[in-house]
């Protein structure tokens, strides 16, 4: 398949553990289920997907600066860095693809230290609170904004 453009789907920290608890949050479905999950829709898209997990923010940084030069839209779980991480969303405020920021749980809902998203403030938009249905309408989301041409 030549030239099929790729989404980066980052992972934060923790996130790897999903399946093995807090089941009523996070649902039961393991990251890798939800990868494969990403690159079956993808696929129907004619896209490719990048699927990466990280529990450290200089890694994360790392990868949102190497999708510059490499993909056509980035979808972002930062996890609990989404509350505290200036670094990652000055790295993403230099991105000129399109942002898409996700998380599984509806961070609206919860503790009150959630509602505040630094990641949100740089996003192009934000999918939250539809457990990992969510990674495949960030993927539908991600697929027409390139098509689009849409950017942040
Ligand atoms: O709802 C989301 O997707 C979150 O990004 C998940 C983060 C949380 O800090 C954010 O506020 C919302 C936590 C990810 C940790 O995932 C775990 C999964 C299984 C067991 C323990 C943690």
């Amino acid at each position: 398949m030549p030239n099929v453009p790729t989404i980066l789907v980052l992972n934060g920290p923790n996130l790897n553990l999903l399946g093995d608890r807090d089941p009523d949050i996070y649902g039961t479905e393991t990251l890798a289920n939800i990868e494969e999950r990403c690159r079956s829709r993808a696929a129907e898209l004619d896209l490719a997907v990048d699927f990466r997990q990280s529990n450290s923010e200089g890694e994360l940084v790392d990868w949102i600066q190497d999708a510059r030069a490499s993909s056509a839209a980035l979808i972002i779980n930062p996890a609990a860095y989404t509350h505290s991480s200036i670094a990652i969303m000055d790295a993403l405020s230099v991105l000129t693809i399109p942002v898409i920021e996700l998380h599984l749980s509806n961070i609206h809902r919860r503790e009150s230290f959630r509602r505040r998203s630094y990641v949100s403030k740089v996003a192009t938009g934000v999918i939250c609170g539809f457990g990992s249905s969510g990674y495949e309408m960030a993927v539908d989301a991600a697929a027409k904004l390139i098509g689009t041409g849409g950017k942040r």
